[in-house]
């Protein structure tokens, strides 16, 4: 087999380009369905069901253990990481294998403050497999940043170090990124939220904090987690339950009147979220990289995979408030398109005494200053290709023609200056853009002749761009190095959507 492609051999037609793609999806599918009649999962119409573990719902939210830090003294974050195989209990009544950070699923919340210095070190104890430790968003050196090219061997120790820069507080997250094998590593359990906290933050400290990482599960009848499918190659993995923190539906109790702020993290390998909060009112004050200038009021909000956001949900009608999942089109490939609404993701019970009296959103969260005039504009032109070999149908997600290569350097750039980059998606699915080292801001977006900016200024490190959508956005790398740009589907990245930039210094 390829290493960027896979086969389908029961495939008779001869496909190539983008277009055949499209009209395969137009054909009404028959040498999609053969093709998941040869191991293709069919989401929830086809075999599915048997296949299904059930997992049960409705147990109490669990907020995400802490890591602790070893230090023991203020400006210092200093812990272990030890990524291995570990068992977790989904269902009622049988293990599944996963793997772990620190024996848990989703690993462990690590909380630090702008201005501490981190030392993490991490020991890849998973068999066989390299694997590195990606820090999600976060502006740390090129060579601490976990990128596929440092990998960590199987058995092998190495210590991660960087400093949180004074105004870097937000919600990132941790994850594997070795060459290969992300996608696998990630939906077996490897992924972690990573807070930054502010040394002045302005939301008040009675909403509390509480982070909400939704992964997406696949369960076997047997209790285990399938192998990914030629479906999950082309679509991404999409799992059969979303689970908030390990947990499928979990309950949360507050007190009428209470507001509460939610960090949604989407970790999940492929599955696009759009939500909203049934009975209970949203206000979006943060985004990946941090708070946004002032708050915004949201009826619903789309996560597409490893984007974040902040809320602050407002819990002022006694009763059931539940946040939903609505449908939302991401141009699926073939069958099996999983089921987007109507998933119920959290339950919240209202109490109708009211709590304490909360103090009131601040106006203003903290300033944004736009990143201003490019000196360097840059166009990035996704596609997917479909071509047969001597083997079988080859499948490629490219970004400018190319598939990612270790041994290409594709952008060069220098350190401190602005860039305009346009992501061009040109192919019949979004592609969830994600860039390493540094935060951006969306100026604009365009679709079908017509331009949009975004309703609010925002530091982010991944945004959608839907098909046949162009997003333009402003990015400066502060760093000198080699970073990642990539589709977060990590499917997708591993089939060849991924591109190195060098920045000089
Ligand atoms: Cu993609």
């Amino acid at each position: 087999m390829h290493r960027r492609g896979f086969l389908a051999a029961g495939l008779a037609t001869v496909l190539s380009g983008s277009r055949a793609l499209a009209q395969m999806k137009m054909d009404g599918m028959s040498d999609m369905d053969s093709m998941s009649d040869m191991g293709g999962h069919a989401g929830h119409d086809m075999g599915a069901m048997a296949l299904d573990a059930a997992v049960p719902e409705g147990a109490a939210l669990r907020e995400l253990p802490t890591l602790a830090s070893e230090a023991g003294r203020p400006g210092l974050f200093k812990a272990k990481l030890t990524a291995a195989p570990a068992t977790a209990r989904f269902a009622a009544d049988r293990d599944t294998p996963i793997l772990a950070y620190n024996g848990t699923s989703p690993g462990p919340l690590i909380e630090a403050y702008e201005g501490d210095r981190v030392e993490i070190t991490f020991a890849n104890r998973i068999e066989g497999e390299q694997s590195t430790i990606h820090w999600h968003g976060m502006p740390v050196p090129a060579d601490q940043d976990g990128n596929p090219m440092d990998p960590v061997a199987a058995g092998a120790d190495r210590v991660y170090g960087f400093e949180l820069p004074e105004g870097s507080a937000g919600s990132y997250w941790y994850h594997p990124h070795p060459h290969g094998r992300t996608a696998e590593q990630v939906y077996r359990g490897l992924a972690g939220a990573f807070v930054v906290k502010a040394k002045a933050d302005p939301v008040p400290a009675a909403y509390g904090d509480t982070v909400l990482m939704f992964t997406d599960l696949r369960l076997a009848a047997d209790g285990s987690m399938p192998d990914n499918t030629m479906n999950d190659l082309m679509n991404g993995r999409v799992g059969d339950h979303v689970l908030v923190n390990g947990q499928k539906n979990p309950r949360l109790t507050v007190a009428m009147g209470a507001k509460r702020r939610l960090r949604l993290y989407n970790a999940t390998n492929a599955r696009f979220l759009r939500l909203a909060f049934e009975g209970a009112a949203m206000t979006i004050i943060g985004t990946d990289g941090g708070l946004l200038g002032k708050p915004v009021a949201a009826n619903e909000i789309m996560l597409s995979p490893a984007e974040r956001i902040e809320l602050v949900v407002a819990f002022d009608r006694a009763g059931t408030a539940t946040l939903t999942t609505l449908d939302y089109d991401r141009g699926w490939m073939g069958p099996g398109r999983p089921a987007d609404a109507g998933l119920t993701l959290l339950t919240v019970d209202v109490s109708k005494t009211p709590g304490e009296a909360m103090p009131p959103l601040p106006e203003r969260l903290r300033p944004i200053a736009p990143l201003g005039q490019p000196a360097v504009s840059r166009r990035l032109v996704f596609t997917e290709t479909m071509a047969m070999n001597a083997t079988g149908m080859e499948m490629g997600f490219l970004i400018n023609g190319k598939a990612f290569d270790m041994e290409r350097v594709d952008i060069v750039a220098r350190a401190g200056e602005t860039e305009l980059w346009e992501i061009v998606n040109q192919a019949d699915m979004d592609h969830p853009f994600h860039l390493h080292g540094t935060q951006f801001q969306v100026v604009e977006r365009e679709r079908d002749g017509k331009v949009a900016k975004p309703p609010y200024l925002a530091w982010k490190d991944t945004v959608n761009v839907a098909r046949s959508e162009t997003v333009r956005l402003l990015l400066r790398q502060e760093r000198p190095g080699q970073r990642m740009y990539h589709c977060h589907i990590l499917e997708h990245e591993q089939l060849g959507m991924m591109g190195i930039l060098d920045v000089e210094a």
